[in-house]
């Protein structure tokens, strides 16, 4: 293979890494002259965004882009496609112009809902300056399109609020160049409190002139030694980090102040809406966790600077296994936004039970707020909706840490690879993308479809063990692995799933219940709001039923969530059943990382099985129809 770069002078940083990543997967130089190349790259301003792939014979190719970055990723399609040595032209765009990972690390190297190890960039509260490990990081987050970074945890703590300061930037500078050669921006979590805790000034108020200008020196200094700097994210007024609201002032005010510190140096503020009341009382149930991010911030739709995004979790609660799509989306018109997923398995299995979250996130994207005709997709709304698109996108907690493996339980590779390519597009089926990571992760697999039944199905069948029809939670507190059915029913959080002898869920009708199911567009809000066309995997986030109620496959609440419990744990057997077939097809420490998890697995979903009949068993004091092992 002979490759060719035009223009073949390398004085930026991105496209000398091209050149760089060439030579080293193909160990041997750039040739010099094009006609004998037979891949060439080619800047080419009237393409964009993304790139165009054409084959000009069965010998050539040509990858066009007006963007550097663009050259690269499609270096990596490239790849990708040599592989399956299948080349027709293709014209790629990316359907989000925000490709974002969020890392929750923590200065001290441990990392907030991390299951794969230690952090990969900190330790004991100074930097790891592991050159090598982040440079493959950065390679694979690029081979899939990711182009901005937060290195920091949205809780920023004591140590991490001076990351913004000289004494750790040049630090910072130094992952971002890596990042930077990858077309990755990098950004980092501020503290809104930041000119208190610097023990500057005596308030954080956006509207003081002082704290305006405090903000805006701290910029320029950041800006100086990182040019390329992606701007902040700021997670404010929510479970104790502080914020805007300590003034009297609103999240617009807020991240306005922000957002013109950096704007004269192109930097954007990343503003999260996970805004919520973490003081609840469980005996009013007026309150409603489920309606703050709307009640919080559709109020300032239009009053954002154009450097502004709104960061909005897929749902209204938080991440759980299943939840509507959070009703700001399609009904904002003049704000940009940020969809926000999270990678990382913290309510989802922590990387110790298979989760394949492509299916999850492929329902989500698909859902239809109804704000459109003839539809409004949710995977459109950022571009559709944001007044500045190139400020819109998707975002995603990250996964990986220090583990050999880089995500604990292997499998959970394919959640990070899946999550670059359906933010690239949306489009791609969950089988698509688990194809592709699964050809580029074993090679060829003889018991392919073993593999590939087992991810496939692990979303459900997660969703099978745990939490039943959408009520969410049931986990245990603080870490959120293995059941607690009650571990947060009278706490303050907001989480709760009203269980008593009768029956359960929340009621969030208008009729009823919070009103919640009044945030959405009419269509959807009519079909939350009525009982019968409610869909029944979220009947119990929306109502409160009877357990002889009588879901549309015609079994009672009850008797699912039995069968749905017991089931659950005959598909993990299941796996581990078929599991054994791989085992002369991958390397042995591969098959044991993953046959030892399943093991976990089994014994995580017995438990919920067991808890949860017994439970409920107790509660409605209904058998179970097939007199299957209820402990009593
Ligand atoms: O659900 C909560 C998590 C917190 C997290 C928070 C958030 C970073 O349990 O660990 O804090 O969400 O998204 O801010």
């Amino acid at each position: 293979m002979r490759f060719y770069i035009k223009p073949n002078i390398f004085e930026d940083s991105i496209l000398l890494n091209l050149k760089n990543e060439i030579e080293t997967f193909f160990q041997a130089k750039l040739v010099t002259v094009e006609s004998e190349a037979n891949v060439v790259f080619v800047l080419d301003k009237s393409i964009y965004p993304g790139y165009l792939v054409k084959k000009m014979n069965q010998e050539k190719v040509i990858i066009l882009a007006a963007e550097t970055v663009s050259l690269l990723q499609g270096f990596y399609y490239y790849l990708l496609n040599l592989i399956n040595n299948d080349f027709n032209d293709v014209r790629q765009t990316p359907n989000q112009a925000i490709r974002m990972i969020d890392h929750w690390d923590n200065f001290d190297g441990t990392i907030e809902r991390g299951y794969a190890g230690r952090s990969i960039f900190y330790e004991n509260n100074q930097f790891l300056d592991d050159y090598n490990r982040v440079k493959m990081y950065a390679r694979m987050l690029a081979s899939v399109g990711i182009n901005y970074i937060a290195l920091n945890n949205v809780n920023v703590h004591h140590e991490e609020t001076f990351l913004i300061s000289a004494k750790h930037l040049a630090k910072v500078k130094f992952l971002a160049d890596i990042f930077g050669k990858f077309g990755i921006k990098v950004m980092l979590s501020v503290n809104f409190a930041s000119p208190i805790r610097f023990g500057d000034l005596k308030t954080a108020d956006p509207l003081d002139e002082q704290v305006q200008q405090w903000w805006q020196t701290r910029a320029n200094l950041i800006y100086d030694l990182i040019p390329d700097f992606g701007g902040f994210l700021v997670k404010a007024d929510s479970e104790g980090e502080p914020g805007p609201f300590a003034y009297g002032r609103d999240h617009a005010q807020g991240a306005n102040m922000l957002a013109r510190a950096l704007a004269p140096h192109h930097g954007i503020v990343i503003w999260r809406t996970f805004v919520y009341n973490a003081h609840q009382d469980w005996r009013d149930r007026t309150t409603d966790r489920a309606r703050a991010a709307y009640d919080n911030f559709m109020a300032l739709d239009g009053k954002f600077d154009d450097n502004v995004t709104l960061q909005i979790k897929f749902g209204p609660i938080d991440f759980q296994t299943r939840e509507p799509v959070q009703p700001l989306f399609g009904a904002l018109e003049k704000t940009n936004q940020i969809i926000e997923f999270q990678v990382t398995q913290e309510y989802t299995g922590h990387q110790i039970d298979i989760n394949y979250l492509l299916q999850q996130w492929y329902e989500v994207l698909h859902f239809d707020t109804k704000h459109g005709q003839p539809e409004l997709l949710l995977k459109d709304v950022p571009q559709t909706k944001s007044p500045v698109p190139q400020n819109s996108g998707v975002a995603a907690v990250g996964n990986v840490g220090r583990d050999d493996n880089w995500t604990g339980n292997k499998l959970a590779q394919a959640n990070l690879y899946g999550f670059g390519r359906i933010a690239w597009d949306a489009d791609l089926t969950p089988e698509q993308i688990l194809s592709e990571w699964l050809q580029l992760t074993f090679g060829k697999l003889e018991h392919l479809d073993v593999i590939k039944e087992i991810m496939l199905s692990s979303n459900a069948t997660y969703e099978a063990y745990t939490a039943p029809l959408g009520v969410g939670f049931m986990v245990t507190p603080q870490n959120h692995y293995g059941p607690s059915i009650d571990g947060y029913e009278f706490d303050r959080w907001g989480t709760y799933h009203f269980a008593d002898r009768n029956g359960l869920g929340v009621d969030r009708t208008v009729k009823t219940g919070t009103g919640y199911t009044r945030q959405y567009a009419d269509a959807n809000y009519a079909k939350y709001e009525d009982l019968t066309t409610c869909p029944d995997e979220l009947l119990l986030f929306f109502h409160h039923v009877d357990y002889t109620h009588v879901l549309h496959d015609g079994k009672t609440v009850i008797q699912h969530i039995y069968d749905t419990h017991f089931e659950g744990v005959e598909k993990v057997k299941q796996y581990l059943a078929l599991w054994p077939q791989l085992e002369d097809e991958l390397a042995p420490i591969d098959y044991q990382n993953v046959l030892e998890h399943l093991n976990r697995q089994l014994k995580n979903a017995v438990e919920w099985r067991d808890q949860m009949n017994t439970f409920f068993y107790r509660m409605s004091g209904i058998p179970d129809n097939q007199e299957r092992k209820i402990y009593a």
